[in-house]
This record gives C-alpha cells, sequence and structure tokens, in this order.
C-alpha cells in the first residue's frame, strides 16, 4: 500500500434536521446561535428537502478522483487513496487525518473544493490540518493546494457550463442576457489584510468570460451571513434591482465560487434570487454545478498534478 494519499475537503452539511444546531454552532466557531437563526436555518434546510447533496457529491467526486490517479498506476504501492473531509461536519477532517494516520499515510496533497483563496475561508481548511496534527501528535508531509481558479481545466469547464447554461435561454431572449458571476460574500475585513479573493474571483470571471466571448458581464456577492458587520457586496439580490434598472430583463447566474450543489445553490440562487427576479418580472437562470462530472474530475486531477510537480521540481 502507497504511504501517499489525497485529502480532498469540503464544507460539511447536516444530515438531519436535527444536526442542523450543532452544524451552525461549529461554522461559529463554538458560539451558540439564537433560537431564531437556528430556526430561520433549519427551515432553508427543511424547504430544500431536509438536507443537501454536498457529502453525497463529495464522496462522488473522490472515488471518480482515485480512479483517474490510479489509472496509470502499476502496483498497490503506487495506488493512491483520495480520502474525504469536512470542515464543519462529519467526517471532520480531523478526523479523516486520524484514519489517515492509521492507515499508514504519510504524504498528503489536500485540495478543497473551493477554486479561490482567502483566509477566512481556505485558511480555515488548513487550520484544521495543522490542528489535526497537532492533536495526533505527527506530522505529515503535506502539500496543501491553496488555490487553483486559474487551472485551464477549470476555465475550460467554466466555459463550457456556461455556454450551457446560456443555451436555456431562447433564440430571441439570448443576445439580451446579461451574465452574472457571483460567490460567497465575506466580511469586508478581509480587505483589511489584502485578501486575495476578490481578486482571484474577478480573475475567473474574466478568464471565462473571455473564453465564451461575453461583450458584458457583471459579478455580484450572494449568500453574505448575518453577523452584524458589513459584507462584500453588491448582494445579488440588491444587484437584479440594479440590472432591472438599466433594462436587463434576461440574467444567467454563474456561482463560480462553489463547485457543488449545496445549500447556498438550493436555496440563495434557485429559490431567493429566481424569486427575486421573478417579481422583479426579470427570468434568472443558473449554469450546472460541475459536481461529480468527469471535466471536474479531470480538473482535480490536473491542480494535483501540477501540485505535486512543483513539489519534486519536475
Ligand atoms: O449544503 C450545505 O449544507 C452547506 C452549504 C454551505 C457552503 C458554504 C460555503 C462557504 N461559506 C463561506 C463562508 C461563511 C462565513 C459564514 C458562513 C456561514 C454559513 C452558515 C451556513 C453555511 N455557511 Fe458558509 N457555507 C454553507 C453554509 N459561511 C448554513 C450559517 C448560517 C448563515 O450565515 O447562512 C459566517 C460564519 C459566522 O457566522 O461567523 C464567513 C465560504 C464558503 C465557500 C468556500 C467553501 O465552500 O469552503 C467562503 C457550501
Amino acid at each position: 500500500m502507497s504511504t501517499s494519499a489525497v485529502l480532498l475537503m469540503a464544507y460539511g452539511t447536516p444530515e438531519t434536521l436535527d444536526q442542523v444546531e450543532p452544524y451552525f454552532t461549529h461554522i461559529r466557531g463554538g458560539r451558540a446561535p439564537s433560537v431564531e437563526a437556528v430556526a430561520r436555518l433549519r427551515k432553508r434546510y427543511e424547504l430544500v428537502g431536509g438536507r443537501t447533496p454536498l457529502l453525497e457529491i463529495t464522496r462522488n467526486t473522490a472515488r471518480a478522483l482515485e480512479e483517474a490517479l490510479n489509472a496509470h498506476a502499476e502496483d498497490a504501492g503506487e495506488r493512491r487513496t483520495v480520502y474525504v473531509g469536512m470542515k464543519h461536519w462529519h467526517p471532520y477532517i480531523g478526523d479523516v487525518m486520524r484514519m489517515m494516520a492509521a492507515d499508514g499515510i504519510t504524504r498528503v496533497t489536500a485540495l478543497t473544493l473551493a477554486p479561490h483563496y482567502s483566509r477566512i475561508s481556505l485558511g480555515g481548511y488548513r487550520k484544521a490540518m495543522e490542528d489535526a496534527q497537532l492533536a495526533l501528535e505527527c506530522s505529515f508531509d503535506v502539500t496543501f493546494v491553496e488555490r487553483w481558479h486559474a487551472q485551464p481545466e477549470f476555465i475550460e469547464m467554466m466555459t463550457a457550463l456556461v455556454r450551457a447554461g446560456l443555451e436555456q435561454f431562447d433564440a430571441s431572449e439570448r443576445e439580451s442576457v446579461l451574465t452574472v458571476f457571483s460567490a460567497h460574500s465575506l466580511p469586508v475585513r478581509i480587505r483589511e489584510w489584502n485578501d486575495p479573493y476578490e481578486q482571484e474571483l474577478l480573475e475567473s470571471s474574466a478568464a471565462t468570460a473571455r473564453a465564451v466571448g461575453l461583450a458584458d458581464w457583471r459579478f455580484a456577492w450572494q449568500s453574505a451571513g448575518e453577523t452584524g458587520e458589513p459584507w462584500l457586496g453588491p448582494d445579488i439580490l440588491d444587484y437584479l434591482e440594479t440590472l432591472h434598472a438599466e433594462g436587463v430583463r434576461n440574467v444567467l447566474q454563474v456561482p463560480i465560487g462553489f463547485v457543488s450543489e449545496h445549500l447556498e445553490i438550493l436555496w440563495d440562487i434557485d429559490h431567493e434570487a429566481k424569486e427575486k427576479a421573478a417579481a422583479l418580472g426579470m427570468k434568472l437562470r443558473r449554469t450546472q454545478l460541475p459536481n461529480d462530472s468527469p471535466a471536474m474530475v479531470r480538473a482535480l486531477a490536473a491542480v494535483i498534478a501540477d501540485a505535486e510537480n512543483a513539489r519534486t521540481g519536475h
């Protein structure tokens, strides 16, 4: 058995409605949310069917990625396992790293299902790994991929998704569709430490828009939290009003900051944004998510190959 492995990480999602409260508490770093906030969040999970497919998608992606990485392995010693670890719910990154240590893994390439870096989000995944190593009193040889938004295979995949997304509009509407890229908002204070998150999102959005050949495109934020501090804007719900005032009636939303279907897609876009657009007399459609598609697996395999070549100097 190989002593090298891949750790594929994602946000984490509660599997039952009763898990919503402890999950929310974990997201808030252990601070209990108010009863009302829990009830509001529980309602959102209820309205998307009780749970989201994030863990299942991540597991399917890991399986397909493992197959792709091992396609040319000549013996068991070269085969690599792809482990799945979550930041805010089971299977927690720390628990999975304990399992990896027990399996005799010593070298890890760690990759997150979030292509753009910010200290708040990617930094949190890195910290979970560091904390696990301290608790386990062991030191893996870790190659941590901080960002992969500029990976050519990622841009190619997004380009194909935008082209397919535009097909959802009638031929007569297509000329007038405005493409709006979006990502999870973060507190405005990230600007105080020159966090690259905004810049990286604009880079991947611009590269995709260029490849599709879009004459005009925009960027808006989504899913801001209610923490009492200002978050990056404009929020897509307000921005739809701005676009309406400009005369825009057809919008393709491209949630480029996300790669899997989960609450921020199934509720925030499919319910909130679509309802807001409909109330304004606008038509809003979104691109499909990469999920566990072959294009996604190709992109992740390319990211891993580049990271490992950089480590070994090839
Ligand atoms: O499907 C699911 O069950 C999981 C959906 C989910 C994803 C996700 C991704 C990101 N978040 C990011 C940042 C923050 C910050 C806070 C925050 C809060 C929440 C809450 C829920 C939630 N997030 Fe999330 N996020 C998902 C779900 N997120 C639920 C709590 C209720 C709410 O605010 O709506 C604020 C923390 C605080 O209160 O102190 C900050 C970022 C991402 C994208 C990167 C990634 O996927 O890791 C950034 C999926």
